[in-house]
């Protein structure tokens, strides 16, 4: 149920890297100046996904790993809204990842926001698909989300962030949000949010993250180029940050503009039954 509500405390423990988050999401809507209601956010299951409740706009709790399809939706019926998918990375790389696979392809003009603390923090700590083998057990190598990004060629804006660089993230995901607002397609920004409870990568995460624009040759347009650089990145013990994938031009790549020319989703679309006869007429007509 989509739900305009006022902000309750937070359920997070202190210091949890998603306060990070939070922060940033609301400053970087109101340097937008997205008005509350024009706002969604789609919170997925976990921790990172209870994030909705902590921001007076309006919130829609979806089912575990299918908050894409929900926010896709969102974003349909009411293209007029900025819509916002946020989770973890169990909720959108392990149950969800068929959706998040698909999401890059559809292209509609939502931003999937992934607070990855390489865990299921809110089931107490179990590997997730980006945990690093011996992580609680885990013997699977870890799935990197960004790559996957780089390697679907649609047009999308790809970036990956810090909860411990918040100026940064403000940025990231204004860029984010516009590239929305303008109808460009899908936006994903990775959050490496750390779990202070069963997985406190602050320490580790601040001294191995390297922004990639400090880098000689980084050329955000250039996929290919992009996915070498984050690859010998990580191979040199370190973790890419920063915006992967800026497409070169400003099309307008945006699903809704696809299946919605005029811009009106269902919501605000004329449903009176004598204007619609004739076309519903013509339907008919048709299946004869
Ligand atoms: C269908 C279904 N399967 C499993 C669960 C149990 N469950 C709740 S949250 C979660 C994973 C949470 O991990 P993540 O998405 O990384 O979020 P975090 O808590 O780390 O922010 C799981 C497996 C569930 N709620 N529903
Ligand atoms: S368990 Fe981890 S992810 Fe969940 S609120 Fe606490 S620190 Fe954050
Ligand atoms: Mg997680």
């Amino acid at each position: 149920m989509v739900q305009s509500a006022k902000a309750v405390p937070s359920i997070w423990c202190p210091g949890c890297g998603d306060f990070g988050v939070l922060a940033a999401v609301k400053k970087a809507a109101a340097n937008l100046k997205i008005p509350n209601h024009d706002l969604v956010l789609v919170g997925g299951i976990g921790c990172s996904g209870s994030i909705h409740n902590f921001v007076e706009v309006n919130g829609l709790h979806a089912l575990h790993g299918r908050l894409l399809a929900q926010a896709v939706g969102v974003k349909l019926a009411n293209p007029t809204l900025t819509v916002v998918a946020a989770g973890g990375d169990g909720d959108g790389y392990a149950i969800g990842m068929g959706h998040f696979m698909h999401a890059f392809k559809k292209n509609a003009s939502i931003l999937y926001l992934v607070m990855n603390n390489e865990t299921y923090g809110l089931t107490k700590g179990q590997p997730s698909p980006t945990s690093p083998v011996g992580f609680e057990g885990n013997i699977e190598p870890p799935f990197d989300a960004i790559l996957t990004a780089l390697s679907i060629p649609a047009s999308n804006f790809v970036a990956r962030t810090f909860s411990g660089d918040p100026k940064t993230m403000i940025q990231v995901l204004e860029e984010g949000l516009k590239f929305n607002r303008d109808n460009r397609g899908f936006a994903f920004i990775e959050d490496l949010s750390p779990c202070v409870t069963y997985n406190d990568t602050y320490k580790l995460w601040r001294e191995k993250v390297l922004d990639l624009s400090s880098l000689s040759g980084y050329d955000p347009t250039d996929r290919k180029a992009m996915f070498r650089l984050c690859l010998e990145t990580m191979e040199s013990g370190r973790i890419p940050i920063g915006v992967m994938h800026r497409p070169k031009d400003a099309a307008k790549e945006g699903l809704e503009l696809k299946l919605l020319p005029d811009r009106v989703g269902p919501m605000a679309a004329d449903i009176n039954l004598d204007a619609n006869r004739p076309e519903y007429e013509k339907l008919l007509a048709a299946l004869a």
